[in-house]
């Protein structure tokens, strides 16, 4: 979110603050990519006055997609807040990214928010299915409340029947329509049919089945036996009284109403906005995350509500960077008030189990604890920056210049409180990146180092083999998102291929003689060594003996010339000439022979002897070029399973084993060189649609092709 400071011509714009949580509903986004979430966010705040009109995705001029990335991108990058106010409710919009480069945006979104919309055009379903990446998606959201909106209405391909029972399929049967289209004469929309209304007898065709459909749905997921009897009864329930189930069966977590709409006439504003205020949960309704202690909790800490006159416990949920006020996070009030002036504690998520490896003592990874004063308080609108008062429980708020980064609380200096870490996806994509020139290198540190600091998704690694600097990113497009930023920045770096580290072992057998002998002058060096070389184990490293008889090499001296080995083995040796370095591994030395000196000989002299001996072998042995192989466990859904094991064998992979679960998965295990894994997460994400998983662990050093 980098939310830019508002530069009204009449001052700093002021935004009134929200002093009920109970007038709150925190909402986001969701759907596919190019479902039309960020036109449907544009439609809501034109036509609740937020903004003057509805700007365009691809003239780059809507509230969401303000960032430089998202307008070259023509889509969303980041999750961004917008807020309106409809019938004296904030509905706090939270946009997020669609494309699954962003998934660490969309899971801060679903932090902030307390319900979503479900966003995919009406014609996703017209073939029956849905797209698998949309039902991944829909997954993720699992626990959620949310109600599916259709859009693109206006569309000739729409297809709003096929497409809700393509969602019921995949969703369950609680995806009803709650509205149906109203069409003239020429097939435009004109309007929504309200479901909930009595019939009087203008409904479009089929509405009264739908209706029917509907309050089934609405009496079996909210369980209202009151509902239920005056239903079986046979009494035309009223609105209200199906309102009010609507709002118990949606937070039930299954039952999720069908919306309509069209951006092109603003179709479906008005009653997306209703029923976002009637049915979707006000922030005391939702469970707000447990606190937790840093430290082995005793006494344990309370509970949260919603409750403005609580302890302060809020997060960040997001962080940006703005070129005038600098850094600036997102934040959402779970409980207290967030007050502009004054001091806050700041504290680190705490680091809970990971992948099942749990953390022994959170002592070892102490979360990270500050204290710093809160300034000014905004509310964002895209990249204006409104000033607001005090933030209350269930709201959400930009906080400029706050030292603090994503996942950490605010919370009353003297009662600091933490919240446990939440998943982050890794990031996949190794980008390696080097300063144009020598005299940039510094700039260029601080301006990846400032680029990480405000997007979690990133992760920068130095590589000690490579001397690489790599950015890790959650694919192409985020890597674009990240060096754009850099570049806007006005740091400029190359792109290099991403090196894999190599090894040389050697070829054959062989004898080599190290000889290191100055005697010019002074007090000389003397030693010489013969010494046989033959390939060992792998993984054996360097295994020294020595058959030196008669005291030719002294026996203090033996060591040395082992100590030296050694040494050249780690630095390294080239594969072909004038090719860079790589250590040396699995070599058998046994020392047969050398020559000493009575008084010019010394442990170093025969240091250097032994580095010596190593670097004329290479010339005798010749050398083998050993790259890293790494096996590979993925998990797919079966029908992936071909394209999958499809890429690994143009990966130069081997399967191991693939072992079906026989619930619809396979595990398979492979070995796969690592150079050929560069990009295998990433590939891995698009052949599955995003559901498969993949974990790699090194195995061993294999020859590399030439
Ligand atoms: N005709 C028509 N076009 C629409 C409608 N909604 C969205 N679009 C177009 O669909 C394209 C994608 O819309 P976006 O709003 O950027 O989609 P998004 O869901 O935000 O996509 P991401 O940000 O990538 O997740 C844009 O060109 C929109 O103009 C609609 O209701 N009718
Ligand atoms: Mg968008």
């Amino acid at each position: 979110m980098a939310v830019k400071a508002g530069r009204a011509p009449t001052g700093t714009p002021v935004h009134t603050a929200v002093t009920d949580p109970a007038l709150v509903r925190n909402v986001a986004l969701v759907g596919p990519s190019g479902a039309g979430k960020t036109t449907l966010a544009e439609m809501l705040l034109a036509r609740a006055g937020a903004i003057s009109r509805a700007g365009s995705v691809t003239e780059g001029s809507t509230v969401c997609d303000h960032d430089a990335a998202a307008v070259r991108q023509h889509r969303s990058v980041g999750l961004t807040l917008a807020p309106l106010r409809w019938r004296d409710v904030t509905v706090n919009l939270l946009d997020t990214p669609g494309y699954g480069d962003f998934r660490g945006e969309l899971l801060a979104g679903f932090r902030a928010a307390d319900a979503a919309l479900f966003v995919l055009p009406a014609s996703e379903g017209r073939d029956g299915t849905l797209e698998p990446g949309t039902v991944t998606l829909w997954e993720e959201c699992a626990g959620i409340p949310r109600a599916v909106v259709l859009t693109r209405c206006d569309s000739a391909r729409a297809d709003i029947e096929a497409t809700v029972a393509a969602c019921r399929d995949a969703f369950g049967p609680g995806v009803v329509p709650i509205r149906l289209p109203v069409r003239d004469g020429a097939g435009d929309l004109t309007g929504l049919h309200d479901l909930l209304a009595v019939p009087d007898g203008t409904g479009p065709p089929g509405a009264d089945d739908a209706r029917s459909a509907l309050i089934e749905q609405i009496i079996e997921q909210s369980e209202d036996e009151d509902l239920l009897e005056r239903y079986l009864g046979g009494e035309d329930l009223p609105a209200a009284a199906l309102a009010a189930g609507v709002h118990t069966a949606l937070l039930r977590g299954s039952f999720h109403p069908v919306v309509p709409v069209s951006a092109a006439g603003a179709a479906g504003a008005d009653e997306l906005l209703d029923l976002l205020l009637s049915a979707f949960p006000a922030p005391a309704e939702r469970t707000p995350p447990d606190p937790v202690e840093p430290y082995p909790a005793e006494p344990g800490p309370a509970a949260l509500r919603a409750d403005p006159e609580g302890p302060l416990v809020a997060e960040v949920v997001h962080t940006g960077a703005d070129p005038y006020v600098g850094r600036i996070c997102l934040v959402r009030v779970f409980s207290g008030t967030l007050r502009p002036d004054s001091a806050v504690h700041v504290g680190g998520p705490v680091p809970t189990a990971r992948d099942g490896a749990g953390v022994e003592d959170p002592r070892d990874e102490a979360p990270r604890e500050s204290d710093e004063r809160i300034g000014r308080i905004h509310s964002p609108l895209g990249a204006v920056l409104r000033e607001t008062g005090a933030c209350v429980a269930g709201d959400l708020c930009a906080v400029p210049r706050l030292e603090a980064a994503v996942g950490d609380v605010l919370s009353d200096p003297a009662h600091p409180v933490h919240l446990a870490a939440r998943s982050r996806p890794e990031p996949l994509l190794p980008i390696a990146v080097a300063a144009r020139d020598r005299a940039d290198e510094d700039a260029v540190a601080r301006g990846l180092a400032r680029l990480v600091a405000t997007d979690p998704g990133l992760r920068l690694e130095r590589d000690p083999e490579t001397h690489q600097t790599v950015l890790w990113c959650a694919g192409e497009a985020h890597a674009d998102v990240a060096l754009g930023r850099l570049r806007d920045s006005g740091v400029e770096v190359d792109l290099e291929e991403v090196r894999v580290p190599l090894r040389v072992t050697p070829a054959g057998p062989g004898r080599a003689t190290g000889r290191h002998v100055k005697q010019s002058g002074g007090h000389g060096q003397y030693a010489v060594c013969h010494v046989e070389f033959t390939p060992g184990e792998p993984g054996s490293g360097l295994e020294f003996s020595s058959a030196v008889v008669g005291g030719a090499v002294p026996t203090q001296y033996v060591p040395s010339v082992e100590k030296g080995i050694r040494a050249q083995l780690e630095r390294g040796l080239p594969a072909a000439e004038g090719e860079p370095l790589h250590p040396v591994v699995d070599v058998v030395a046994r020392l047969v022979d050398g020559k000493a000196h009575s008084v010019d000989s010394s442990d170093a002299a025969f240091q250097t002897a032994g580095a010596l001996a190593v670097r004329a072998a290479a010339q005798v042995c010749g050398l083998r070029l050993l790259e890293p192989v790494d096996e590979v466990r993925i998990r797919v859904r079966d029908e992936h399973l071909g394209a999958v094991l499809g890429d690994l064998s143009a990966r130069r992979g081997k399967v191991l084993a693939t072992e079906p679960d026989g619930a619809g998965h396979t595990d398979v295990r492979a070995e796969v060189p690592r150079a050929e894994l560069l990009r295998h997460a990433v590939d891995l994400r698009s052949l599955t649609a995003g559901t498969g998983f993949a974990a790699r662990s090194f195995a061993r050093w294999s020859e590399r092709p030439r």
